[in-house]
């Protein structure tokens, strides 16, 4: 099954059904080429300063990977918080949390040389796995052109579909996300991908964030990766991403906070109809409810 490649002005119901029919999604030029050079700008002294001398079997032994991206990237929040971002997330994820929160940020430079990452899934570090329930996704954002020589991303489209504890699909059929700077590979937490090998001879830069059930531990610590003075250079979109905001308004209440802090957000700006869900029903409901 091929990747479906969409316009940028594909709406965000057309983008969130193609990722839950085939697992992953590519949406050309959703942000300009600009804002993708201007975050490998500001990411470039820190990409440079890497080093490589622990490599690791998963991460490469040819590839830079940058984790406290807002630090240094502010610019990289625009795609972090994207409308189109947001509206995908909220389509897969809202069904299951009352809001959802940002597991991980990577700036990944695959160097030339840099062999195939392993295929994996992300949401393998969650103990759980029930079908049909998206743990999280992952939005990859090409900061350089993605091609099949250079490791765009590799994805076996329609793995998600298969639970492992089953039986695995068949990686072979693995395909490479071929896109311009600034577009976006949508892809479920539950799909098989991974960045594929280097052999040209010009780095490949993405960045990529996940985004899972805001009553899920975060993959990464973001009040360590952005604390309060950092968090606070953000919008209240963003901030609520991070986490500096409750999950839920009701029974679902979780990560509250009644101290001062700079960043914190006491009613997430989205989305506005959470005030109805996680309360338990109160006697007077189930009455109102039978029409007693
Ligand atoms: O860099 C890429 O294309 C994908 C990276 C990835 O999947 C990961 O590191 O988990």
């Amino acid at each position: 099954m091929p990747l479906t490649y969409l316009d940028r002005t594909a709406d965000t119901d057309t983008v969130a059904a193609v990722l839950r029919r085939d697992g992953a999604v590519a949406v050309n030029s959703l942000a300009d080429p600009e804002l993708a050079d201007t975050i490998v700008s500001e990411l470039r002294p820190e990409l440079d300063a890497f080093g490589l001398d622990n490599p690791s079997d998963f991460g490469g032994d040819r590839t830079r990977r940058i984790k406290n991206v807002l630090t240094v990237a502010p610019s990289a929040a625009r795609l972090m918080e994207h409308d189109m971002v947001v509206g995908v997330a909220d389509d897969i994820l809202l069904p299951n949390c009352a809001t959802y929160q940002i597991g991980s940020t990577d700036a990944i430079e695959v160097l030339p040389g840099q062999s195939a990452q392993a295929l994996h899934r992300d949401d393998t570090t969650y103990p759980i796995e029930m079908a049909g329930m998206e743990l999280q996704i992952g939005v990859m954002w090409a900061l350089d052109d993605f091609s099949m020589e250079n490791g765009g991303t590799r994805v076996v489209v329609g793995s998600h579909r298969f639970i492992r504890s089953w039986h695995l699909p068949d990686l072979s059929g693995w395909e490479a996300a071929v896109m311009p700077k600034g577009s976006a590979l949508f892809y479920l937490g539950s799909i098989w991908h991974g960045a594929g090998e280097n052999l040209s001879n010009a780095p490949r830069a993405g960045l990529v964030t996940t985004y899972s059930l805001g009553w899920l531990r975060q993959e990464y610590n973001q009040y360590l990766y952005n604390p309060p003075e950092v968090a606070a250079r953000f919008g209240p979109r963003l901030k609520a991403l991070l986490g500096y905001t409750p999950h839920g308004s009701g029974d679902d209440r979780l990560g509250t906070f009644g101290g001062d802090c700079p960043a914190w957000i006491e009613t997430p700006p989205e989305p506005t109809w959470q005030d109805n869900r996680g309360r338990g029903a109160t006697a007077a409901d189930v009455e109102a409810q039978a029409g007693v």
